[in-house]
């Protein structure tokens, strides 16, 4: 079995967990306040913006092959913003009218930290996770949320093609290196994606029950 199909079946239960959140099913069902998925647009317009220097602090120590695919991202990642002020401006919405919430934070620092400490192969473990929890996430949501939502430009984002196409891209590459990696890099690698699964998690309950931080 692949690196990467491993992995998808030794967190399933997680998996699972992240793609049943109610988050994602009162999306799909259009019974999510609007004030509760404007939390959602403000912090992932933050962790969107973060995650560009993430991407371009790997491109140094990417492979050759990797460098103009890398580059595409960060293009990409740009538009996504231009999206999310997009719908902003359309629904009355403040991008920067919240500071990032703490999973927000905590996760935002884990990217950092990973660009700056992890090996290239485990950091491309955290993007390929990330960018597959967002895919299978937005399809729970394109399975069931009208034509006409006024959140459907977030849905053809991440459930369309294009999308699907790059994550199968990023799963063919980092099953590439992972079989190049050590035993011990591997099951770091394996760390990474579970750790990445989590805050995905996170993520989700976070934008369901707030923008504070704990305790305060
Ligand atoms: C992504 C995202 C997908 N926008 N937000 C979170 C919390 N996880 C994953 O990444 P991208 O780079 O926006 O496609």
């Amino acid at each position: 079995m692949s690196f990467c199909q491993a992995q998808l079946t030794r967190c399933k239960p997680l998996w699972d967990r992240m793609l049943e959140h109610r988050f994602l099913r009162d999306t799909r069902d259009g019974t999510i306040p609007d004030e509760r998925f404007a939390v959602w647009m403000r912090q992932d317009y933050l962790f969107v913006e973060a995650a560009i220097p993430f991407i371009a602090a790997l491109i140094p120590r990417a492979p050759r092959r990797h460098w103009e695919p890398l580059a595409g991202v960060i293009t990409a990642l740009e538009k996504e913003l231009k999206l999310f002020e997009e719908r902003a401006q359309a629904v009355g919405v403040d991008l920067r009218g919240a500071p990032p919430a703490f999973a927000n934070h905590a996760y935002i620092q884990f990217l950092m930290a990973t660009a700056a400490r992890a090996s290239y192969a485990e950091a491309y473990t955290v993007l390929y996770a990330a960018e597959k929890a967002y895919h299978d996430s937005w399809k729970v949501v394109q399975a069931g949320i009208a034509r006409d939502s006024k959140w459907y430009p977030f849905v053809e984002n991440w459930a369309g093609d294009a999308f699907a196409g790059y994550v199968a891209y990023l799963e063919g590459e980092l099953d590439a290196l992972a079989a190049e990696a050590g035993e011990v890099e591997r099951t770091r690698m394996a760390e990474y994606f579970e750790l990445t699964t989590k805050y995905e998690i996170a993520f989700w309950e976070m934008a369901a029950t707030g923008e504070g931080w704990p305790g305060t």
